[in-house]
């Protein structure tokens, strides 16, 4: 079977497509998820639980190098942690593990199997291990979601950093990216809320029930009147005990005159108000105005009592607009579609601000306490949303999508561009293998002035434009980019061919949710609640980095009603977060986890090859194999290598040159390396080589190199 079924591919001598795939089917079936390509980890989703996570395999895959093991998530966050303890390597201290894959192809789950190792490698104390381990659970609850892709896809992206002083962790900060708030007000075929709410609903006590004025899940228009059988109903119900056990663990209780924690209550009731909202039906009447359909009056009480807001200020923030133009307070009167925008932004808008504060106040908890001068060194662990292609594709698709290019493009750029530019460079012969530059597209979506993302932005500005002329903006510019189809249509519609294939976006609501401005009015009943986290939460802004801001004034409301000149779109931010997310990323060392997804039906033991082939494809897998088996990927420059193993000939002071580097590669007996005018060249396996060498001279060596170091420090 080993002969048959290798744990690297990189050691394939043949390389096809078809040898490929026979290879991970061969050792899918045989419950064989995981396969290297080198330093790169492959993993197939299992869809059923396997025994290979247990405390005993965690054990084994402490500082694995010395033995060898098969392939294994475990590794990754072995390997993670060791070089950003400087065990394995020369290079930079922080490390980013990258997840990628398509929706359901595993990557949260990676990210929580990588988290849990990474806590046993470092030994946590007890307290602080736990209190990293919850936020997974918490941040599921709260921004993830069913799917017709994954049954807990995540709506959400998110950079879980590290922070560790030496060997033991300090603390933790999440960076969280476009939550998908539109889904609080509408969900597609086949698809669900957010977890939250119905966990809630199974979860709590019918006491509380009353308290927070909740009533039949079934009546609740954004949950679309379904709940679930009674065996889903179960697991919700231990669901929202646990989210209830995590919030206590991370440290959201808080010290109160009652059992209660306030804010967890406020928490609960903005929910509960959230879905009376949706419930709010609107009539026209003879006059003007609109009112609030006899059904629905119940739902406005309930709601401006959940809110902690007047009844009389509810009904007038959904009913018209209020705007101060040169002292003057005019009032536009909504129509019935305007209404239920509306309501439904209140909605979102709320939402988001909760998702919001639970992330602010996780960062808050966890921010590690340590001196401010102290060095902190870190891993980031990056679990985004997977690359998405449903029925009908809006705007968060667009930016789900923009994100996964953007991912595709630093693998590319580390693999491929980096490598062969060396090559080059070093002047190492080598023929060069190309690959899918995705480049364009990205450039497509982000470069200015004419990018989509640019050409939204100016659209967005203009209060009078429609999707439309968005839409018709994009066919006019792009109609010949490679990477852009015009699609002639009733309507707004466009495709991009991205690296993962074909997505016909559907651009209606593009300009609203680039804008996703709050009115004024809608801001100013909010921060007047007498509900204390709804006040603190919207007079407060959250920044880009999760954390909340006071504002240094209580707005006015002679602020413009559409407030776009002091806020930047949701496509502006979200460039900016991605470009600062990728400065990071560019100066750690990198850990790839490529997720496949093995069959669309999320079924055990069912491959589609297929699907698996479109994978392999797209995510250049081929081309990955290629390099690594031909490659060098391990690039250190004489002086980084020499200041590092001049100790294998027990020389310390030996000149940091290329000299120095021969000799100590001559005594090694090390093969199949290769020089440069500047640096060495190595394959991914004599890393371990050479660090196993470093373990075999053991202790006297490290002491020798220490007092040399600590000779130097004293002449310097
Ligand atoms: P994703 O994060 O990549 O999708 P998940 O990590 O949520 O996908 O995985 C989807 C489902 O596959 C999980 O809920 C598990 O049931 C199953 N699964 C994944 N990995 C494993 C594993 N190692 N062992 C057992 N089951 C697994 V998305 O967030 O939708 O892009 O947006
Ligand atoms: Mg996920």
């Amino acid at each position: 079977m080993e002969e048959k079924l290798p744990e690297d591919l990189a050691s394939l001598s043949e390389l096809e497509e078809k040898s490929l795939l026979e290879v991970l089917t061969g050792r899918f079936t045989h419950d064989l998820i995981y396969t290297y390509v080198g330093d790169i980890l492959v993993a197939i989703n299992p869809f059923k639980y396997l025994s290979i996570y247990e405390k005993e395999v965690s054990e084994q895959y402490k500082c694995h190098e010395k033995k060898s093991l098969p392939p294994h998530i475990f590794a990754v966050a072995d390997r993670a942690y060791q070089s950003m303890m400087g065990r394995l390597a020369t290079g930079p201290r922080n490390q980013c593990i990258v997840i990628s894959g398509e929706s359901g192809a595993g990557k949260t789950e990676s990210t929580k199997l990588l988290l849990k190792h990474i806590m046993e490698l470092c030994k946590a104390n007890s307290q602080l291990e736990q209190q990293i381990l919850q936020v997974n659970p918490l941040l599921e609850a709260f921004g993830n979601a069913q799917t017709v892709m994954n049954d807990n896809s995540s709506r959400f992206g998110k950079y879980i950093q590290l922070r560790f002083q030496n060997s033991s962790v300090k603390g933790a900060k999440i960076n969280e990216y476009l939550l998908e708030k539109s889904r609080v007000v509408h969900q597609d075929e086949g698809e669900q809320n957010f977890h939250i709410f119905y966990f809630m609903l199974a979860g709590i006590s019918t006491e509380d029930k009353e308290i927070y004025g909740l009533l039949d899940p079934t009546h609740y228009r954004y949950l679309n009147g379904r709940f679930g059988k009674e065996d889903v109903v179960q697991a919700w119900r231990l669901k929202f005990a646990e989210v209830f056990n995590a919030m206590d663990m991370v440290g959201f209780e808080e010290q109160t005159f009652t059992s209660r924690s306030q804010e967890k209550v406020d928490m609960m009731t903005i929910l509960a108000g959230i879905l009376s909202l949706g419930n709010i039906a609107f009539e026209t009447t003879d006059s003007d105005a609109l009112k609030v359909s006899e059904e629905s009056r119940g739902w406005l009480k309930a709601t401006a009592g959940q809110f902690g807001v007047q009844e009389e200020d509810l009904l007038k923030s959904l009913t018209c607009t209020t705007s101060v133009t040169r002292g003057e307070c005019i009032q536009r009167l909504h129509n019935q579609q305007q209404a239920e925008d509306a309501r439904d932004s209140i909605a979102k808008v709320a939402y988001g601000r909760v998702f919001g504060w639970i992330v602010s106040k996780i960062n808050e908890l966890l921010a590690p306490k340590v001196d401010c001068d102290v060095e902190l060194s870190e891993i980031g662990i990056l679990d985004i949303f997977g690359f998405e292609n449903f029925a009908v594709n809006r705007f968060e698709q667009l930016c789900i999508n923009l994100a996964n290019e953007q991912l595709q493009y630093f693998f590319n750029h580390h693999i491929f561009l980096m490598e062969q530019k060396e090559y080059k460079e070093e002047g190492i012969t080598w023929e060069t293998i190309t690959y899918k530059d995705n480049k364009p597209i990205l450039d497509l979506f982000l470069t200015k002035p004419i990018g989509i993302l640019s050409l939204l932005d100016e659209q967005s500005a203009f209060p009078q434009a429609t999707d439309r002329d968005f839409v018709d903006k994009l066919n006019s510019k792009f109609k010949t980019a490679p990477s852009f189809e015009v699609v002639r249509s009733h309507t707004p519609v466009f495709t991009i061919v991205h690296y993962a294939g074909k997505v016909q976006y559907n651009a209606s609501g593009f300009l609203e949710k680039n804008r996703d401005t709050i009115p004024a009015n809608i801001r100013e009943l909010f921060i007047n609640s007498v509900t204390p986290l709804l006040s603190v939460l919207f007079a407060a802004t959250i920044s880009r980095t999760g954390t909340l801001m006071p504002r240094k004034a209580k707005l006015k409301v002679a602020d413009d009603n559409f407030n776009s000149t002091r806020k930047q779109s949701v496509g502006a931010q979200f460039k900016h977060s991605l470009a600062v997310l990728m400065e990071k990323m560019f100066a750690a060392g990198p850990h790839f986890v490529r997720c496949i997804k093995p069959n669309r039906s999320k079924q055990p033991d069912q491959l589609d090859s297929k699907l698996i082939m479109d994978q392999l494809r797209y995510n250049g897998l081929m081309e990955t194999i290629r390099i690594r088996r031909d490659g060098f990927s391990w690039r250190p420059k004489f002086r980084e290598f020499a200041e590092r193993y001049n100790i294998v000939l027990l020389k310390p002071d030996l000149p940091l040159d290329k000299n120095s580097c021969m000799s100590i590669l001559n005594s090694t007996g090390l093969s199949g390396w290769k020089c440069g005018s500047s640096r060495l060249f190595f394959k991914y396996w004599h890393q371990e080589q050479l660090s196993r060498l470093l373990e075999r001279l053991g202790r006297a060596a490290l002491v020798i190199q220490k007092n040399y170091r600590a000779r130097i420090c004293r002449r310097r």
